[in-house]
């Protein structure tokens, strides 16, 4: 790994968020490309954060804290992920599902939809399946976008679908799901329309989404 992304990734996993914001700069500033800086050092290091927590080196205080850090060189990092001037492609109703407190991902895969030129509603973390079904009503989304980390949290996108059927309107949208957790096979079973395993591809998604 580069020295400018081995002190991110350091960084990162010590909980350093006040120095994240400069590493992220000082990479960018080297000429290392945004989506490299992502994927070859920021999220790597919250997958050692989760491994050192399954193998009890590492505590919640702990993720907290590294997530905190992740956020804060998201925030440098974001203009840089997204480009400008995009006509929309469509609007995209996004949420962690209820019960489920992980935002980064969601977060990620907002960013670069909005990058790619969706309008994005980003509705947060433990959304309830009628929050979604009052923006689908409302005729807000094209697409509704659902996250989920943990494998507890994960039959909520089930029943986000359900709620939206029991209110007549799943035909006037496209469900897209995703987070560690979900498969390919997790959306056949719920009767989403998509799933995407990383934030790019969840871009190909929507785009493949809005065009049937
Ligand atoms: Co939590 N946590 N956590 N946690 N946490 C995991 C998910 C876990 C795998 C850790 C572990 O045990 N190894 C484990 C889940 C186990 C399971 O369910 N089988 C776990 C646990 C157990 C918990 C708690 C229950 C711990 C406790 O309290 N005892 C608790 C639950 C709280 C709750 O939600 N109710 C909890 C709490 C937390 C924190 C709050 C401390 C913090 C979250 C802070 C935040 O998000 N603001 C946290 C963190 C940071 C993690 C880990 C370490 C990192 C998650 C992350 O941000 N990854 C995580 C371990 C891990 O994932 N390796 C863990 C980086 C992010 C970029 O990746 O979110 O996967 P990810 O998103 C990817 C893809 O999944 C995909 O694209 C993204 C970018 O490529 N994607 C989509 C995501 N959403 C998508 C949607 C799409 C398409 C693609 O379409 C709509």
């Amino acid at each position: 790994m580069e020295t400018q992304l081995q002190a991110l990734f350091d960084t990162i996993l010590a909980g350093d968020t006040d120095s994240a914001p400069g590493k992220v700069q000082t990479a960018l500033d080297a000429g290392i490309p945004a989506a490299q800086i992502l994927n070859g050092a920021m999220i790597p290091a919250m997958e050692k954060v989760g491994k050192l927590y399954e193998e009890g080196e590492f505590f919640v205080p702990e993720m907290l804290i590294a997530a905190r850090t992740m956020q804060a060189g998201l925030k440098v990092l974001r203009p840089f992920l997204m480009a400008a001037d995009i006509k929309s492609a469509g609007r995209i109703a996004a949420g962690t599902v209820k019960g489920d407190l992980h935002d980064i991902g969601k977060n990620l895969v907002c960013m670069l939809l909005e990058g790619a030129g969706f309008e994005i509603m980003d509705l947060g973390a433990d959304v309830s399946a009628d929050k979604f079904v009052q923006v689908v009503s409302e005729g807000k989304a094209d697409i509704v976008a659902l996250s989920a980390l943990l494998t507890t949290t994960m039959p909520n996108m089930k029943t986000t679908i359900e709620a939206l059927k029991a209110a007549g309107v799943r035909e006037k949208v496209k469900v897209m799901i995703g987070g560690a957790p979900v498969t390919q096979d997790y959306a056949d079973q719920i009767g989403a329309d998509g799933y995407a395993p990383d934030a790019s591809r969840a871009v190909a998604l929507a785009k493949q989404l809005m065009a049937a």
